[in-house]
């Protein structure tokens, strides 16, 4: 192996040992650990150390990196305390997830570290994110990400390398090329002859490393951040380096040939440094074995210190709690009486150009929403108020631009995306219901980004421009779903959406955008996220829904005869107002959900069964549930008309009474 010190110290050389060689004794007490029982999985990085500990040795200490699951070196090298680490892998109170996630899957701001989610690729867009950050404050400061080679066939791969380009974004793209992702060999997995090659396919410059020469990694990754410090930019380092043991201990090594092992094992970063210290006499041979005594002596004692500590114990109020980032909402009332007569549309763009004034770390993102104004025009005008620094159009590509808004968010920004149509976030699903949604509860770490989603029927737009998509959300533990349905709550409820740190889909109909306008109050004011809105109220049936359906209700309860009714605006979805629900349908005994959505697996589905449950002996009847035909959104207007509720509500709202 071609170990090349350049003008590097001594110190230098000692450090980079020592940093090299911990990971390794770590690894060789786990494996001995798994072997006893002692702990229950274990992904192995033996062999493809220098990687990890030579890049973040070349890194500044508060610089990001994101590292994956083979990359220990990262954590130790960053000198996260070796009790915790430990109490992670254990899933004991005192790691950084108290028990909630495992291995690796955990980030600390502390040390600049942000770890993966099992999903591997959605990594590199987080990096973006956080780069950009650097990028809007003028910080100078690099990002260190990583992929296997596997993980690039990933569309995450794609979509965050363009994005990085485009915006020339300070991100160190790490390959480490290691031959197989699991068990497939990478002729399996691609067909380019090197990572060198698609760099410059996406305008990125790119360089292959000898990954198991620390050296090589260092003084490559030295330079590099060097270079993308100041002239920001994202740069593509392919490590070659080999997996000396399988995917993870349980899955064996029979489909590697073993002539790979051998061939590898002559190049063993660990061993070949050794020697290259010994032959420059930088360490004589019984320093090193101090250095590796001492280490040991570290790891044991912190292992036997972990191995007293107490295993997570459930506490279900805890665990509820943990799932939001801590937001006590206190209620903006408007600061003049002043009002003027908004649109829907209007007030949406209102709250964002206000809470664009009050918040300066706040930036909005999406496709086409600079100058273009978005194709709602619901950003228009905003660009030549806050400049493309902070009204950012995107490239198309909804993962990426959602794992750059959590990337803002841990770098201490706020994000607003939009959708171009709600439809669209099936593209980009994984960083929310993964990535937004659980990391609060994993680590604590929060998620500010507000995801705006034009939705909806009722424009003969078709079955991808006009779902009701809002139900997937529901489901998610750790969003928050907000769903007006007249401006002055559109406004109040976005300006609270962006106050919260935590992720809000933000839903917006389409159709209400130009159909409704009231009187609201001009200054910026906020509503209550999760209390819903009495639009009516009456003593003989409670009519419980959300977004367009309102309006259509409306109507119904103004026709009513001698019945009145509670028509309750759900406004939030999750969490939705439970006590609300519960007091109207105790008072009236007669309840009708009815959503836009399609029925089976609805929200309407999900309130129904919480009347039956909590309000059986106050009803006069059976809770009812409308909603759209379990079928795509068709395109035709009469077929439109007649997948939608709004001639079904009446007809069951009067046999309701009448039952
Ligand atoms: C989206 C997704 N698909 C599949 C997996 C299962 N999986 C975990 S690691 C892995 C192989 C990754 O290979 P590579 O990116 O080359 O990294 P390596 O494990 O070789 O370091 C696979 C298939 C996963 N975690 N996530």
């Amino acid at each position: 192996m071609n170990f090349n010190r350049k003008l590097y110290s001594d110190d230098l050389l000692k450090s980079l040992y020592s940093g090299l060689l911990k990971p390794r004794l770590i690894e060789e007490k786990m494996l001995i650990l798994l072997r006893q029982n002692e702990i229950s999985k274990w992904f192995s990085g033996i062999g493809q150390e220098a990687i990890a500990v030579g890049s973040a040795m070349a890194m500044e200490k508060d610089e990001y990196i994101l590292p994956l699951h083979r990359n220990l070196g990262i954590f130790t090298s960053r000198e996260v305390p070796l009790f915790r680490l430990f109490s992670q892998f254990q899933g004991k109170l005192s790691g950084y997830t108290k028990g909630r996630d495992r291995s690796f899957h955990f980030g600390t701001k502390e040390h600049h570290i942000v770890g993966m989610i099992s999903h591997l690729g959605p990594q590199l867009a987080v990096a973006d994110g956080i780069a950009l950050a650097d990028l809007l404050e003028n910080k100078n400061k690099a990002t260190l990400v990583f992929s296997g080679d596997g993980g690039t066939s990933e569309g995450d791969f794609h979509e965050a390398l363009n994005v990085a380009a485009v915006w020339n974004l300070p991100v160190i793209f790490m390959i480490e090329n290691n031959g197989y992702g699991l068990s497939t060999p990478n002729n399996e997995q691609f067909r380019f002859k090197s990572f060198t090659d698609k760099g410059p396919a996406y305008g990125i410059d790119a360089l292959q490393i000898d990954g198991n020469n620390i050296l090589e990694v260092y003084d490559a990754v030295k330079k590099a951040t060097a270079s993308i410090r100041s002239k920001p930019r994202p740069i593509l380092i392919e490590a070659l380096t080999f997996r000396m043991r399988g995917h993870e201990e349980a899955s064996g090594t029979k489909y590697v040939p073993q002539e790979l092992f051998e061939k590898w094992s002559q190049k063993d970063p660990v061993e070949n440094y050794e020697k290259y210290l010994l032959e420059q006499n930088v360490l004589t041979y019984s320093e090193l074995q101090e250095v590796r005594k001492e280490i040991k002596k570290e790891i044991d004692e912190a292992w036997a210190q972990v191995a007293k500590a107490p295993t997570a114990s459930a506490d279900t109020a805890v665990e509820l709690s943990d799932v939001y980032a801590p937001f006590d909402q206190v209620v903006i009332k408007p600061s003049s009486e002043k009002k003027v007569k908004r649109r829907y549309v209007d007030a949406i763009s209102d709250s964002i150009r206000e809470s664009m004034e009050k918040y300066p770390k706040l930036v909005l993102m999406g496709q086409d929403v600079a100058e273009y104004g978005g194709v709602f025009k619901v950003t228009e005008g905003l660009v030549e108020k806050f400049g493309k620094k902070r009204i950012i159009n995107t490239p198309l590509c909804e993962s990426a631009i959602l794992g750059t808004g959590l990337g803002l968010s841990i770098n201490d920004y706020k994000a607003i995306i939009e959708m171009q149509f709600a439809d669209f976030v099936t593209s980009g699903f994984n960083q929310i219901v993964n990535n937004f949604a659980k990391i609060h509860y994993r680590w604590g770490q929060n998620a500010d980004v507000v995801v705006r989603m034009p939705t909806g029927a009722g424009t003969a737009a078709g079955p991808f421009h006009s779902q009701s998509n809002e139900a997937w959300f529901v489901h998610t533990p750790g969003l928050k779903v907000v769903f007006p349905s007249s401006p002055h709550d559109a406004k109040g409820l976005l300006n609270a959406s962006i106050e919260d740190p935590n992720p809000v889909l933000f839903f917006e109909h389409k159709f209400l955008y130009r159909s409704v306008s009231e009187e609201i109050p001009e200054s910026y004011y906020t509503e209550p996220i999760g209390k819903a809105r009495m639009v009516t109220e009456g003593n003989d049936i409670s009519i419980i829904t959300y977004g367009l359906p309102v309006i259509w209700a409306k109507e119904i309860v103004a026709n009513l005869g001698n019945y009145t009714a509670d028509l309750i605006d759900l406004r939030t979805l999750l969490p939705w107002d439970k006590e609300t629900v519960e007091n109207s349908v105790k008072k009236t005994g007669r309840a009708i959900v009815i959503t836009e959505d399609t029925l089976t697996g609805s929200i309407a589905s999900e309130i129904a069964a919480y009347i039956g449950e909590k309000c059986f002996q106050y009803l006069d009847a059976p809770v009812v549930r409308v909603g759209s035909l379990d079928t795509p959104v068709p395109f035709s207007p009469a077929l439109e008309e007649n997948f939608l509720p709004k001639k079904r509500m009446k007809e069951k709202i009067e046999e309701l009474l009448l039952y």
